[in-house]
């Protein structure tokens, strides 16, 4: 590629006010499969000087006529993927008319005709694919639609209030739609379809009646229900813990087949991909039930924070996305279990955003140059983003972190505003300083952090000393203000009173140097200390444990997250130990006799007790690691696996045997089965005529997810009855896309010689289609992200396997794409063989004509 021909980045620093405001947008639609016509009528303002030309951003569109105040106009320019009109009265209306061809959209943004319906994803910058445009955040306009279609799209929908309908003269039909809040592009949505719809009511706090409608594919309406009801629980929940209630009369959700993501917010018109949707107990598992619930929250809790007040640009992007994040996660954990949310959080940091963070895309949660925005819808913006968040929240408690929130819709309702705005807010509203915590959004990288105890039996005291480095990739970062919590233990595992002084202090120490020490009085034997109690800040913690004080606090620590996070611990010192030892190395029978007792006694919540007694995952064991040990990470969980499933054996078939669930979807009926589902997982390691009875009748389940436990058992222990499961599965569920593609994220996981060869020749299931993301994910993702085994093939087949999809992709749907290149951009961390495959695969990619932006970005930020 020449310099020239080379994408250009966006730096945040060059942020510049927009010259004219969009004061009103008015759109025709005629909806046709391949020349759509799409009028476009915007009345201006110039808001900048008198020199400036009105610029707008378009791509791939077909001008036709281009009018100012009703008068044709040829001076014009049409410069790369800008439209450049000079001369422009003070104040007119501009009309411009533009072709565009949604059939053959395949990007899946802008306006595209996917599954037999008309559809639009305009967030970040897909509106430039479908109009002329301001096409930036901070331009808010009141809408206008007017949709144009053959009759058997039944449904035309747009944000807003329907104002009209009717046929034309020609035997098609139209609706018109008025949105009264002002937006901008990118909340825009159309859709045009024949579906089904649930129909149901809300009664706001006010006393307001809002109409609520789910729209799904025909014959879809027995699966959503749930949704419904979690839409309800959002806005009742969102009423009753932010003081915030819906605005506009109705709520719409219509769900598709094709769509890059999980969901979009556009305003009052929000779209879903139909598997974050539609779920009964036969097809969607108990997880599927808990994304469901908590992404129709996300979504609605948009509203407020990502639609009412919006981004000035997209570098604030976390300004409504961690927050938002932050709001779901919260959610999530008012209506259902907070520590088991809290591992799940915490997971997903660990697992994807450390490494993120540690690699050549690290970027802060407000990053500060970026080629193509759909690359940074990533889990730095969102989930460290809402670490951000939460710890503001952690600082403010939650009476004064209300108060922000109430500060920051004051003054910012109606506005496209910074993260410095909203940190603004929530500073002067309750008198905390955050000037040092600001640089959470401005510094990349994960903060190291090294915890030093001295207990002094003479004098009582117990002194913590915590010290900060900066990530070894980021050296020149600056100290962070960290709320670090803590809990301290006594010998019969009884929490001690914090004191200093002769005073109660608080739990959670305010970290903002680089070294600082904390002393702690009237500590009258040496404690047990929980550190970073609940994951109090996002930072990788190296502390002097010893295994019995690791099992102390599984045992007696009062935060279930941190009992988690102590058996977490356990396991990976011994896989560490283990990978490091020449000798077969075994889990102590300490940790054993723990996990006995966890099987046994089964007191408390047994979905926490099943995360308790899994092994963390490849991924937070490889991040334990600078050159990662692949073979030997395997070779040892499968020892220590092999292991709990030997000396627990007894154990685990009574508990297994003594477990029943009512079939509901109620918090004690999904725990036992998730408890089951961790013995299966481990009895299937030693089948058995007795395991063999257990699996069969799981995977004869009316619930699927008793049948996915059962089916991902088998494969993961290549048990003998796997592949007659599996055909079974097939033959059972081909009409069912969505369930289908459980069918292939397990396929994704089979190992064995042959496996390239077999996932391969299931590019030619009936079921599989290249161009629907839901289909690739379940394949190729599940392979390269979990089939550790057979995607880091020393002979290279694997990272073959994901070259050709990417090179296939690049063409199809760069954002997909680019998705799916994330396996390979920790290339550097894998021994030289392996690395040097990967990158084999990514100079392959960096040759390819006709490399999208995407791809781009990503490929050269990971070869340079
Ligand atoms: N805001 C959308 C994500 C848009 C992604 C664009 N590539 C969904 C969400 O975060 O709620
Ligand atoms: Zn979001």
């Amino acid at each position: 590629m020449t310099d020239s021909k080379k994408p250009q980045a966006q730096y945040l620093k060059d942020y510049k006010a927009p010259n004219f405001l969009i004061d009103h947008t008015d759109l025709t639609f005629d909806l046709q499969p391949t020349n759509t016509t799409v009028t476009s009528v915007l009345t201006l303002t110039r808001v900048g000087d008198n020199q400036s030309p009105l610029i707008l951003d378009g791509i791939n569109l077909r001008l036709t006529s281009l009018s100012i105040d009703a008068i044709e106009i040829t001076d014009y320019s049409v410069v790369d993927e800008q439209l450049i009109i000079n001369n422009l009265p003070e104040r007119c209306k501009l009309r411009i008319v533009t072709e565009i061809s949604p059939e053959t959209n395949t990007s899946l943004e802008g306006l595209y005709l996917s599954g037999g319906a008309y559809c639009t994803q305009c967030e970040a910058q897909g509106f430039r694919k479908i109009t002329y445009y301001m096409d930036r955040p901070d331009v808010l306009s009141t809408f206008d639609v007017t949709i144009i279609a053959d009759s058997r799209y039944t449904h035309l929908l747009s944000n807003g209030n329907q104002i009209d309908k009717g046929e034309t003269p020609d035997g098609r039909h139209f609706s018109k739609w008025q949105d009264p809040f002002k937006k901008p592009s990118y909340l825009f949505a159309l859709v045009a379809g024949d579906f089904d719809v649930l129909n149901d009511t809300y009664t706001a706090k006010s006393g307001r009646k809002i109409d609520l409608a789910l729209f799904v594919d025909k014959g879809n309406l027995p699966k959503t229900p749930h949704a419904m009801q979690s839409l309800k629980k959002s806005m009742q929940w969102d009423e009753e813990r932010f003081n915030l209630e819906y605005d506009l009369d109705i709520y719409m959700i219509v769900a598709v087949d094709f769509f890059n993501m999980g969901a979009m917010e556009n305003k009052g018109l929000n779209i879903f991909n139909s598997k974050c949707v539609l779920a009964n107990q036969e097809t969607a598992t108990d997880k599927d039930y808990h994304t469901i619930e908590s992404i129709v929250g996300h979504e609605y809790f948009h509203n407020w924070t990502g639609n009412r007040v919006t981004c000035r640009d997209w570098f604030q992007l976390s300004l409504k996305e961690g927050l938002t994040v932050f709001r779901d996660q919260e959610f999530s954990s008012d209506l259902g279990s907070r520590a088991l949310n809290r591992i799940d959080a915490v997971k997903v940091m660990r697992t994807h955003q450390f490494s993120e963070d540690a690699g050549p895309m690290a970027h802060p949660i407000r990053p500060e140059k970026v080629i193509e925005m759909n690359n940074f819808y990533t889990v730095t913006v969102y989930d460290k983003g809402a670490e951000v968040i939460r710890m503001m929240h952690t600082l403010l408690g939650e009476v004064n972190f209300q108060k922000g929130m109430a500060l920051y819709f004051k003054r910012h309702d109606g506005q496209a505003v910074t993260c410095d705005d909203f940190v603004s807010a929530m500073s002067d509203a309750s008198g905390v300083n955050l000037e040092q915590f600001k640089r959470w959004y401005s510094q990349a990288g994960t903060p190291r952090l090294n915890a030093v105890e001295h207990y002094d039996s003479a004098s009582n005291t117990y002194t913590l000393t915590i010290e900060q480095y900066a990530p070894i990739n980021q050296p020149d970062n600056k100290p962070l203000h960290i709320p670090f919590a803590i809990e301290l233990l006594d010998e019969s595992g009884s929490s001690i009173e914090l004191q200093y002084k002769g005073l109660k202090v608080s739990n959670v120490l305010d970290v903002t140097d680089k070294k600082q020490s904390y002393t702690f009085e009237n500590v009258t034997c040496k404690p047990v200390a929980v550190l970073l109690e609940d994951f109090s800040a996002p930072c990788i913690l190296t502390q002097q444990t010893t295994e019995l004080e690791l099992l102390h606090i599984m045992r007696f620590a009062r935060s279930d997250f941190s009992r988690w996070d102590a058996q977490q611990q356990l396991f990976i010192k011994a896989v560490k130990a283990a990978v490091n030892s020449d000798t077969q190395f075994q889990l102590s029978d300490e940790i054993i006799e723990a996990l006995r007792v966890l099987i046994v006694s089964k007191q408390g919540d047994l979905a926490l007790i099943a995360e308790l007694l899994k092994l963390p995952s490849f991924d937070t064991l490889a991040a334990e690691f600078e050159i990662i040990p692949v073979d030997e990470i395997i070779r040892v969980v499968a020892q220590f696996e092999i292991q709990i499933a030997t000396s627990l054996n007894d154990e685990l078939i009574a508990c297994f045997g003594s477990l029943h669930d009512d079939g509901s979807i109620n918090a004690e009926a999904v725990a036992v089965r998730a408890l089951q589902q961790i013995c299966l997982h481990y009895l299937a390691k030693m089948p058995s005529t007795q395991t063999d009875k257990f699996i069969k009748l799981a995977a004869s389940s009316s619930n699927m997810t008793n049948v996915l436990g059962a089916l991902s058992a088998v494969v993961k222990a290549s048990h003998p009855l796997c592949d007659d499961l599996l055909s079974h599965f097939d033959s059972q569920w081909r009409h069912d896309v969505l369930v289908m593609d459980k069918w292939f994220a397990l396929q994704a996981m089979q190992t064995g010689e042959d496996a390239i060869i077999n996932i391969k020749s299931l590019y030619e299931h009936p079921s599989f289609d290249f161009s629907n993301p839901n289909r690739v994910r379940a394949l190729v993702g599940s392979f390269s992200y979990f089939n550790t085994q057979q995607f880091h093939r020393a002979d290279g087949q694997g990272y073959e396997l994901l070259g050709d999809l990417l090179v296939n992709l690049n063409a199809i749907n760069p954002q997909n794409a680019s998705r799916m290149l994330t396996p390979f951009m920790s290339w550097k961390r894998y021994d030289k063989t392996r690395s040097a495959l990967m990158k084999t695969q990514l100079e392959r990619l960096s040759n390819l004509d006709g490399l999208s932006d995407d791809l781009f970005e990503k490929v050269e930020k990971a070869l340079n």
